[in-house]
């Protein structure tokens, strides 16, 4: 596979969207924007909606790979879910499939699997293997994405590296992030890594910083060439003195999922 060069972004107004407007461009990249909203000073990205297909197809036009972000990023009614997340997904892996576009890295998420414990003291990582279980209607949608991802390489031989994102800030701003953040620059290394790679077919992988209180496993990342730079450990020091160590008996603090997994979540985490 050539190295991609234009790759349509989608969900490009975001938080994530922007940090990697700024970062991808350093590795040669030419982005196309998407986004439901207009993009203040980007007068040619894309204004569109996921459930738009004719839009879709011809954002996908041309381009070498996309990068998927759109969607809803936290937890929502199922009926919102289900139009953005669900079949938006399906929407551009259709207008994908026609227009012949080779590879999509998605934005998936680690509330795929965050029902999952988290591990303590000793425990081994947890492993890319783990069966998904979902936090959330908003969790159970990447679970999705990410069978979505495997039949459309399986039926259709379009590429996906389906990246189970932690929490993708400037900075960890919990105890909890400490174990699962990933840097902006990071990000950036990870999703190149996904575009560049050779023969991923669908490959799931965890994306976040060589943190020191890591609970995944990224070893299927680094099969990508991926070598994560930062670590949030800098960060740990004031967090838990600011809010303390991470409590077993706190069910928030169980699993993977942290606050997601309560009913319903509790916001802001
Ligand atoms: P965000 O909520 O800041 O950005 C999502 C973007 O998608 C928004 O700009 C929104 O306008 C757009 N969007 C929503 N529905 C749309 C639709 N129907 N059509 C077109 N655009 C639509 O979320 P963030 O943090 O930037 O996350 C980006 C992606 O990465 C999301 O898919 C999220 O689930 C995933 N992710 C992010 C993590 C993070 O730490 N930021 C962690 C795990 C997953
Ligand atoms: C996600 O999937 C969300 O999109 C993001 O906003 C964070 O909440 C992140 O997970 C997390 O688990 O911290």
């Amino acid at each position: 596979m050539p190295a991609p060069r234009t790759v349509l972004l989608t969900g490009a107004a975001g938080g994530l969207g922007t940090l990697m407007r700024d970062l991808l461009p350093a590795y040669g990249y030419e982005l196309r924007l998407l986004d439901l909203h207009p993009i203040e000073g980007e007068p040619d990205a894309i204004v569109a909606d996921l459930g738009d297909r004719e839009a879709l197809r011809e954002a996908v036009r041309g381009v070498d790979a996309i990068i998927h972000l759109a969607g809803i990023s936290l937890e929502a009614p199922f009926e919102k879910i289900l139009r953005a997340n669900i079949e938006g997904t399906y929407n551009l892996y259709e207008a994908a499939r026609e227009e012949g576009v080779g590879r999509i890295v998605f934005a998936s998420s680690n509330h795929a699997v965050g029902f999952t414990p988290r591990p303590q003291g000793d425990d081994p990582l947890i492993p890319i293997e783990t069966p998904r279980r979902p936090d959330t209607f908003y969790g159970l949608s990447k679970s999705f994405g990410e069978d979505l991802a495997q039949f459309y390489w399986d039926k259709h031989g379009l590429e996906t590296v389906s990246v189970r994102i932690g929490s993708c800030f400037p900075e960890p701003t919990s105890v909890r992030m400490l174990s699962v953040w990933m840097s902006p620059a990071d990000g950036a290394r990870l999703f190149h890594a996904a575009l560049t790679a050779e023969h991923v077919e669908h490959t799931v992988v965890y994306g976040s910083s060589a943190n020191t209180r890591l609970w995944w496993d990224l070893t299927t990342a680094r099969s990508l060439g991926y070598d994560p730079q930062d670590d949030s450990e800098p960060y740990a020091e004031k967090l838990i003195a600011e809010q303390g160590e991470l409590d077993p008996d706190n069910i928030a603090h169980a699993y993977l999922g942290g606050q997601f997994i309560s009913d319903p979540p509790i916001w802001p985490y």
